[in-house]
């Protein structure tokens, strides 16, 4: 496995390249490039300047996120075949940059999203927080402005304000399309973008529903182990594969995450891992937590344990820091939990790795 870090570019992120060269056993980045709404191309030249900059300061950078996929393709309108042809464009431009996992969601209007992303918690430090009730009290919008307001001045993937201009003629048009309807279009996507990928040894990595249900009354087709087993046979090939997020799954504990990564792993179709742990307070209500085992719900050393017994041999990150010793940056994405995390994911690494080689 090739231990990673998310880093959103120079002028995004209060992360530096140094920081991130300098955290023990972290061999790279899973990058972005946030300044592209979904549905336009991303240059290759752009693309290049990131990717040199990145091996400039010592760091690999194959694998990319949130190319986000435009909402006509979601809702199956007519207008999408423009917009596959670009995104395939994309693939091609990071392709011709060495990438060779893009990480992708087909959530419809939103990607990940919670009800407080500076939840206060014991220790005086602040988390990601979501509690399905709130939800029930907030349209939409209000839940847009409030993200953005408390997003301490950074952009938050999937919330790029282009995207969210048209909001509300959106969610009236996803009032009529059912599930069985958003996998159609799914399948669509994937029959036309697959074969590029599969010519340039590209992995497409479906992210999961974050969280794990539906939300707002919109169709989810991601958030459990029997969705991905459809999604993988929408097209079936290794190139359509998962980004298999432990936090995402791992907010609804009927999702049992070690056994999906052994069920997944086994088909070989995990490409690439988001790794963090949540911590369950009731029914649709959690808060995310520090990576270790004890502070939250999940079982982190079943988890790498998982992913090592199925010979995973892609890329981990952590994901969704606390905010601790009074780092001010992204919510989720300051530096210093989220490098305590990687070395802890590297500890239980080693752990197992020695065990297993005794
Ligand atoms: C959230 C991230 C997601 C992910 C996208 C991929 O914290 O994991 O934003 O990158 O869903 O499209």
């Amino acid at each position: 496995m090739k231990m990673t870090f998310r880093w959103y570019g120079e002028s995004s992120d209060s992360v530096t390249l140094k920081q991130i060269k300098q955290i023990p056993g972290c061999t790279g980045l899973m990058g972005v490039l946030d300044q592209y709404a979904a549905g336009e191309i991303w240059p290759k030249d752009i693309i290049k300047k990131y990717v040199d900059n990145v091996h400039a300061a010592g760091l690999e950078v194959e694998v990319i996120e949130s190319v986000n996929v435009h909402e006509d393709i979601k809702m199956g309108t007519p207008s999408r075949d423009k917009y596959i042809e670009n995104y395939i464009t994309t693939i091609e431009n990071l392709a011709a940059n060495g990438i060779k996992v893009i990480v992708y969601n087909f959530m419809p209007v939103f990607d990940w999203l919670r009800t407080d992303l500076a939840h206060v918690i014991e220790d005086g430090s602040n988390v990601l927080y979501y509690d399905d009730n709130e939800l029930q009290d907030m349209t939409p919008l209000k839940l847009v402005e409030e993200t953005t307001k408390n997003s301490n001045g950074f952009s938050l993937p999937g919330w790029e304000p282009e995207r969210l201009r048209e909001l509300e003629r959106v969610l009236d048009v996803y009032k009529g399309i059912s599930t069985d309807k958003l996998l159609e279009n799914y399948k669509y996507f994937l029959e036309k973008i697959i074969p590029t990928c599969e010519k340039l040894g590209v992995r497409m990595a479906v992210h999961p529903d974050d969280p794990a249900w539906p939300i707002f009354g919109l169709p989810r087709i991601a958030h459990k182990k029997e969705h991905f087993d459809k999604i993988i046979k929408l097209v079936d090939s290794p190139a359509n594969a998962l980004c298999l997020c432990t936090g995402s799954l791992g907010s609804n504990p009927d999702n049992d995450v070690p056994s999906i990564i052994r069920h997944f792993g086994e088909l070989d179709r995990i490409a690439c891992t988001h790794v963090r742990n949540v911590k369950f307070i009731g029914p649709k209500h959690f808060r995310e937590a520090s990576h270790l085992s004890s502070e939250g719900s999940l079982d982190m050393y079943e988890i790498m344990l998982a992913l090592y017994e199925t010979g995973f041999d892609g890329y981990i990150r952590p994901d969704h820091g606390r905010m601790i010793w009074d780092e001010i940056g992204r919510p989720g994405y300051g530096l210093y939990d989220r490098a305590l995390g990687l070395t802890y994911l590297n500890g239980l690494w080693e752990a197992i790795d020695k065990n297993k080689k005794k």
